[in-house]
């Protein structure tokens, strides 16, 4: 493996193994990783912390740590770590299933919190000293600055705040990766900066993380490609989802609420966001642009085809094949992509400026419009709500999007009242499902649950849920927003049950 990419001479005398490196992580510390989705986390120190995590839990000792990241990870960093129930503290988003096993067992404690709010979090010492900073880099140039990875994450806050910083150099990063970053520092009240954003593809900071050289213990070089984030193909249900978005956001451009080019988009990870791409892709839309978090495979083919002019993230998410294509192509397509940390890509402040149309997965919603996103059956996390909160309270249209039914058609998602709150009714304007899409702007509760109804859940629970609605309308203590509250779980408690909802 070559030198060349640890041009800063103090720096280079502090490479050392995995195994050495992981060393400087003691019990009970609080790391702060790079990685967001599955792309820029360390990949050999985490695994390297994991064999001495096994070996001291082998010898009957007590060797845990607290975890913090930009959002999920990939089975190197997240993985490797919660095999071995090394991690004790978890934050702010993770999608690894031994991971969630670990929080839904209830040995690892989870905050779950909004991704912008996570850097200031850790700032001002909620999660408690931040004792390591272990990050991801393409290069360290001369003068000591770091060419950012394929995620910026909380980066810089956690090179900022730790104690001690291990950097991981990862020579399977392109260096043409140099110069797409746009780090910038919103600092803390009192001294807060406005972030001077006014269009996706503004540049406010600079391509470069900057650390106290002083604070360096280790630098290991790496070698070791990003998770490969399968594309499946989107389903029936994800294409009709996406039709009916293209439709509504059709709509309101011929209604001149928007322009011909729509908004900065965000979109969430998955089938339908996929979905939402691949339609945008095969319309007449020109000139879009993204402000978002995640770039993924379907928003790389809109780059690709000319029809994004720029996407503003975080992070990239690509397939195995679309990372070929990436890396390919990159000079071209750095021209058109800017990640920036996740402070400013999911700032509210911003996104209210841009005025994004934001569309994100969640498990279910009930009938005046409250989204769960995070809790299945309301004890049990599945992922977390990652930025989908950032974008829904702020942007100019927040669309939140499922399949009508989860579980073979056992359970509806979309339930008198939802089993957790993760986005209220004050922040969801629209509900989609491949029956249809409910435009709830401007409409009073009761107003809401019809249309939801008729437009949204399943014909087979539609019967139950009107007559819910119109038994609780004669029978709840006001006509604001009727619930009949002894029966309003029921729909859950059969589906604990093993029962059809
Ligand atoms: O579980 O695979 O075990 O069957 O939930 O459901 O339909 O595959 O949907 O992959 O789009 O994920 C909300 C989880 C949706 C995601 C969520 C079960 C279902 C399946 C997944 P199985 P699908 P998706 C950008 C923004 C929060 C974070 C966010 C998410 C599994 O979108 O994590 O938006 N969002 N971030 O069977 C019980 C229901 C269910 C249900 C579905 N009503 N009850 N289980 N499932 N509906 C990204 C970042 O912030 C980084």
């Amino acid at each position: 493996m070559s030198e060349s990419r640890i041009l800063n001479a103090a720096l280079r005398g502090k490479i050392m193994s995995a195994s050495d490196a992981a060393a400087f992580i003691k019990p009970g510390d609080n790391v702060g990783i790079s990685g967001f989705t599955g792309s820029g986390h360390p990949k050999f120190v985490t695994q390297a912390l994991a064999d001495r995590i096994a070996a001291a839990t082998a010898r009957g000792e007590n060797y845990r740590v607290g975890l913090l990241t930009g959002a999920s990870t990939a089975p190197e960093a997240d993985g490797a770590l919660a095999k071995v129930n090394g991690i004790s503290f978890r934050t702010p988003y993770q999608s690894d299933p031994d991971c969630r096993n670990h929080v839904n067992a209830g040995d690892c404690g989870y905050v779950d919190a909004h991704l912008s709010h996570s850097g200031q979090n850790t700032a001002w010492g909620h999660y408690g000293k931040l004792d390591v900073a272990l990050i991801e880099v393409v290069a360290i140039l001369e003068d000591g600055r770091l060419i950012p990875s394929t995620s910026v994450g909380n980066n810089q806050t956690y090179l900022d705040v730790a104690e001690r910083v291990i950097l991981e150099v990862n020579t399977a990063q392109d260096m043409l990766l140099e110069g797409m970053h746009d780090i910038y520092t919103v600092g803390l009240p009192p001294n807060r900066k406005p972030i001077p954003i006014v269009a996706a593809s503004d540049r406010v900071g600079e391509p470069y993380l900057r650390v106290d050289p002083r604070k360096v213990v280790a630098v290991v070089e790496t070698d070791c490609a990003d998770r490969d984030t399968k594309f499946t193909p989107p389903d029936e249900n994800s294409k009709r989802i996406a039709g009916h978005i293209l439709e509504f956001l059709g709509h309101e451009v011929k209604k001149g609420r928007i322009p011909a080019n729509l908004l900065p988009l965000q979109s969430g990870v998955g089938n339908v966001a996929n979905a939402v791409m691949i339609g945008l892709n095969e319309s007449s839309y020109e000139n879009l642009t993204a402000y978002t978090e995640v770039l993924q495979d379907g928003m790389l083919d809109l780059i690709r085809s000319g029809k994004f002019t720029c996407v503003s993230s975080t992070a990239v998410s690509f397939s195995a094949e679309t990372t070929v294509d990436f890396k390919k192509n990159l000079a071209e397509y750095r021209k058109r992509i800017i990640l920036r940390p996740q402070e400013v890509s999911n700032h509210p402040e911003v996104i209210r400026r841009l005025g994004t149309i934001s569309m994100n997965g969640m498990l279910e919603a009930d009938i005046y419009g409250n989204v769960n996103s995070t809790h299945v059956l309301g004890s049990k996390m599945m992922n977390g709500i990652g930025g989908s909160g950032d974008f829904a309270r702020n942007a100019y249209l927040s669309i939140f999007m499922t399949p009508s039914v989860a579980k073979n058609g056992a359970l509806s998602c979309f339930v008198p009242m939802v089993s957790h709150v993760d986005h209220t009714e004050h922040d969801v304007q629209v509900l989609v499902s491949e029956h249809g899409l409910a435009d709830l702007r401007g409409l009073a509760p009761r107003q809401r649950a019809k249309l939801i109804i008729e437009k949204c859940a399943d014909p087979k629970f539609r019967p139950a849920l009107t007559d819910y609605l119109a038994r609780a309308e004669k029978g709840a203590n006001g006509l604001h927003t009727p619930h009949l509250l002894g029966e309003a779980y029921d729909w859950h408690l059969r589906a604990l049950r093993g029962e059809s909802m």
